[in-house]
């Protein structure tokens, strides 16, 4: 199977409850109708409903407004096609692929954050899968040593996945596993050192402070890593993650320099109706989405692919 209609099958899978709940109510509305204000109107409706964000929305209904008053657009169906080229063309194609160490620089070192349960070692777990299946060799750093359980956790995924764990003690300071898990990376020359860390609200601040030191510790360890920064949001939490996309955004950690997210996995997009999300993401950040989990395995991992995820979530 290409590349397209595997990740075209996981998008379709994992959207499923969005493509019933929210887009087939949209795609029945369109269809057979003829377009005119009110069927506007009733559009907006729905794809605010559809958690694709207040700006992307203006945008689609505007540029549509626009069209069907020059008599560009007449009926339902051309609206559908429409919305599809118009959503596609948002993201650039140039910023969603994993940033690696230059040849002879590595290893590339991956940083893993997010709140509490929203998926970060599940999809640690999968980013690893992913790795490996590019014949990549990874190590695991457990720097969640706060929770209880998380680092066995971590440990039976990575037993799983035959890769090994870099860990310190219950309790201790997460930057010294971090330092642990860099050194080993680079005495083993490993290509990826995969960092998890303990769940945080981005209003926490001596957790993000921590996080900070972590992330420097990296650098002063390793030039140049962390190469990237992934900040995981759940897709079910909704508008709440658009939030915590901003506030991770722009949290300072030291308060002089901005903590440098490079990219987020949405995780949980097959428990949602909400998969708009996606597109609301991109409304609120700067950041691009590069992963999305579509469910509890290792392997429910897809890059993001805008013409796919489009595809999908208009398929009938
Ligand atoms: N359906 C579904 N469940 C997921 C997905 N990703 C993670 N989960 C589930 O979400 C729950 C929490 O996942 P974890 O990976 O432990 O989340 P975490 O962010 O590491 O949690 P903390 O370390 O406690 O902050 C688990 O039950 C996972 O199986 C996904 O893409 N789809
Ligand atoms: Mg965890």
């Amino acid at each position: 199977m290409g590349l397209f209609s595997k990740v075209f099958d996981s998008f379709k899978k994992g959207l499923e409850r969005t493509r019933e709940a929210v887009v087939g109510g949209i795609r029945s509305m369109l269809l057979g109708r003829k377009l005119d204000e009110d069927l506007i109107s009733e559009l907006e409706t729905k794809l605010i409903a559809a958690d694709v964000g207040q700006k992307t929305t203006r945008h689609l209904i505007d540029t549509i407004r626009t069209e069907f008053r020059a008599g560009r657009l007449e009926r339902g169906e051309q609206v559908l096609d429409y919305m599809k080229s118009e959503i596609k063309r948002m993201w650039p194609e140039a910023d969603r692929a994993l940033r690696f160490a230059s040849a002879g620089s590595g290893p590339t070192v991956i940083l893993v954050t997010g709140v509490n349960g929203v998926g970060k070692t599940t999809s640690i777990a999968k980013l690893c899968r992913y790795l490996r299946n590019q014949d990549k060799t990874v190590l695991l750093g457990a720097c969640d040593t706060f929770r209880a359980g998380a680092v066995r956790q971590l440990e039976i995924w990575a037993e799983r996945l035959g890769v090994d764990v870099v860990k310190g003690q219950q309790g201790g300071d997460p930057a010294a596993v971090a330092f642990d898990a860099c050194a080993s990376a680079k005495a083993r020359n490993v290509d990826v050192l995969i960092l998890d860390t303990a769940g945080r609200l981005q209003t926490q601040d001596p957790m993000m402070r921590q996080l900070a030191k972590l992330r420097s510790v990296v650098t002063k360890q390793i030039p140049g890593a962390p190469h990237e920064v992934l900040l995981v949001l759940d897709a079910t939490s909704g508008q709440n993650a658009l939030r915590q996309a901003e506030e991770f955004g722009k949290s300072t950690g030291s308060t002089e320099q901005p903590f440098g997210l490079t990219g987020i996995i949405l995780s949980k997009l097959d428990g949602t109706a909400k998969g708009g999300i996606v597109v609301a993401v991109k409304d609120v950040t700067n950041t691009p989405v590069k992963f999305v989990g579509t469910g509890e395995t290792s392997d429910d991992l897809a890059p993001f692919d805008p013409d796919a995820f489009v595809e999908a979530i208009f398929a009938e």
